[in-house]
Parts: structure tokens; sequence; C-alpha cells
């Protein structure tokens, strides 16, 4: 059953499979909302080019993703799952609010800093900078009242406020001012092998990919770094690396993360480490399965996304119109 209120939200097609924290930060949430909401999800392969990508893996892993969607739950019936690249108006208004962001006010976003250290920003696109711009336009051509992300992506939900804030200020009400829906306590899954950053597909060291043989699985999180103590305690401050652990084994088995941590006392770390291998295997296991059955039949896959992007194009066509019309932009009459 569909509500009234709408949500959205995107993931990219930049790795084969998706990591245990796209998993437990965000498509977990999004397979429950599309009961109670209006749910609109999307393969955003527009923000993927932004560093450069092979197209025959980009294609394969457009579809992999859309496969892996289903296969966490989504149901496309009941919510609207489609490819932001098939909905023209994404780039469209993504230009729109290009031309009402401040050079400066994009220059302070953290992942832009964070993402292009890592190769020089001189090697960094500007489609890498103007990324939060293009994610602003994903969601406000929606008129989505809530976006459920992980905690990385607080800063650009602030900025896609601030522009919808300022596009109705000066040319009247167009956009719904989205709100962040951010579930605290899965909200950053960290890196298994540097438990001071966010686990990211594109660090696959310390990543759990959900599509892994169960052996890598488990001996991934078997060799996760930890501490120099031997208690088992929920403390994400002083021991990163085993609150993380005990956060992915107490969402898995659907448990209060300080009972889990209780079970430990006087076991130590290697016990935790075995028992959250165990239940990442226990799901990651069926999961893939469910995976290599929509892959084996991509026919089915295609026709799929392309009644989503239809469905989301009628809605994105309407708010791209009134947008060009507030703006002053003279409409063809062909
Ligand atoms: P990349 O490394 O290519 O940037 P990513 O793994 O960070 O990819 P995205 O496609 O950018 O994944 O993110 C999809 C969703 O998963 C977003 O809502 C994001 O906030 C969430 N997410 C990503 N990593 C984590 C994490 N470690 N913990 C919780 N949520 C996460
Ligand atoms: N930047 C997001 C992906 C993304 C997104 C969106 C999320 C692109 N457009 C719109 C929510 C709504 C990320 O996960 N890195």
């Amino acid at each position: 059953m569909s509500g009234t209120e709408r949500v959205l939200s995107g993931i990219q097609p930049t790795a084969g499979s998706f990591q245990l924290g796209n998993y437990l930060g965000a498509v977990r949430h999004w397979v429950s909302l599309q009961d109670t909401h209006d749910a609109f999800y999307m393969i955003v392969d527009l923000h993927s080019i932004t560093v450069e990508q092979d197209p025959v893996e980009l294609r394969a892993n457009t579809l992999l993703a859309y496969a892996q969607l289903l296969a966490a739950g989504i149901d496309s019936d009941r919510a609207t799952l489609f490819i932001q690249s098939q909905v023209p108006e994404h780039a469209q208004l993504g230009w729109v609010m290009q031309c009402i962001t401040g050079f400066g006010e994009a220059s302070r976003m953290t992942q832009f800093k964070d993402k292009s250290s890592r190769g020089g920003t001189d090697h960094a696109s500007v489609g890498l900078f103007t990324y939060p711009i293009l994610q602003a336009a994903d969601i406000l051509l929606y008129q989505a009242d809530g976006v459920p992300v992980g905690e990385d992506q607080r800063q650009h939900l602030e900025l896609t406020r601030d522009l919808a804030q300022r596009f109705n200020t000066r040319y009247g009400k167009t956009f719904t001012v989205p709100k962040p829906l951010i579930v605290k306590d899965t909200a950053k899954i960290l890196d298994l092998q540097d438990p001071t950053s966010k686990m990211s597909k594109s660090l696959p060291t310390g990543a759990v990919f959900l599509l892994d043989e169960p052996r890598v699985i488990t001996k991934k999180l078997k060799s996760a770094v930890t501490d120099s103590e031997t208690e088992v305690r929920f403390d994400p401050v002083n021991k990163p690396g085993v609150s993380n652990l005990l956060t992915i084994l107490a969402t898995f088995t659907d448990r209060d993360v300080e009972q889990v941590a209780a079970d430990y006392d006087g076991r130590g770390y290697g016990a935790l480490k075995g028992d959250t291998a165990e239940a990442v295997v226990e799901f990651a296991g069926p999961f893939a399965e469910r995976v290599r059955e929509l892959e084996s039949d991509p026919a089915e896959l295609h026709r799929l996304m392309s009644a989503g992007s239809a469905k989301a194009r009628v809605i994105a066509a309407q708010t791209l119109a009134l947008t060009y019309d507030q703006l002053g932009l003279v409409a063809a009459e062909f």
C-alpha cells in the first residue's frame, strides 16, 4: 500500500556488488519504506560517470545493481524503480540547479574534497565537483518529502534543501523542501581495515561485498581491525572496530546492540568476529542466489527498468515544465 508522503533515493552502479554499508545504511530502509510511502528508487548512473568508468562494466553493473535492489526486496510494482539516465530531466534540472549554486557553496562539499584528494584535485572532473548539485536535481524533480540515505549524504541533503528554498524564494513556490531520513544505528558502517572511515565500494580492501563468496566474506570479517584490548563493549568513540561488528551482528540478528555486546562478555573478539561472519553469510548467500536468478533473464530486467523510467518520467517532466516556466524560459509550441 502506498501512502501520500514521497521518498526518493539512489545508488551508484560503481562496483559489481553492493557493500554491507549500502545495504544496512540505505537499501534495507528503502525496502520498509515502500510499504508506507510513495517510493522512488534509482540507479544513479550519471553520478557514477563523474569518475572514469569502463563502458562494458558500467552497463553490466547497472543491470546488476538493478537486480540487487530487486533481490533485496524492492518490488517494482510497489515502488518506482528506475535508471537516472533514462529520464533526461535529471540532467536538465541539474543545469538549472548549477545556475543557482554558489561556487563557494559547492566548494564546501566534503565528499568532493575526500574523493578528489585520492587522485589529486587536478585529475578530478568538473562533474565530480558538481555531483551534489545533480543529486539535488534528482530529489527536487520528484518533489520528495524524505530521502533515506546514510550519514555521508547529510551535507548533500542540506545543499538540496538550501537550493529548494532559494529557488522557491526567487521564483515562487516550486519545490518541496525534502527531509533527510537517516537511521542513526546503521547510518555509518565502518571500513573493516580502517574503522575511522566509512565502508565504501571504492575502497574494496575494507569493504564486505554482498556478492562475494562466503569464504571471502568470512575472511574479511575475521580479519577486521579492532583494538589492543579484549573486552567486547559497545563504545563507538573508543572502540570503533568492535562497535562496528556489534552493529552489523545486531542488525542482521534483529537484536539490541547492548544485549549482543553482553553475550560476548568474557568471550573475546574471535567469537564476535566468527558469529558476525556467520550472520552476514546467512543473509548474503540467499541474496546472491536471487541476484543470479534475476540476472539470468536480462530481457526482463530491461523491461522492468524501462517501465520504471517511463513512470518516473511523467512526474519529472511535470516538475521540469513548471521550473522552466517559473524561470521565464519560453515554452515551444511544437
Ligand atoms: P562509492 O564508494 O562508489 O562512492 P558507496 O559505497 O559510498 O559508493 P553509494 O552508491 O555512494 O555507495 O551510496 C548508496 C547509499 O549507501 C547511500 O545512501 C549512502 O549513504 C549509503 N552508504 C554508503 N556507504 C555506507 C556506509 N558505510 N554506511 C552506511 N550507509 C552507507
Ligand atoms: N550521492 C548519493 C547517490 C545519489 C542520491 C541521489 C541519493 C544520487 N542522487 C538522490 C539520494 C537521492 C550517494 O549515495 N553517494
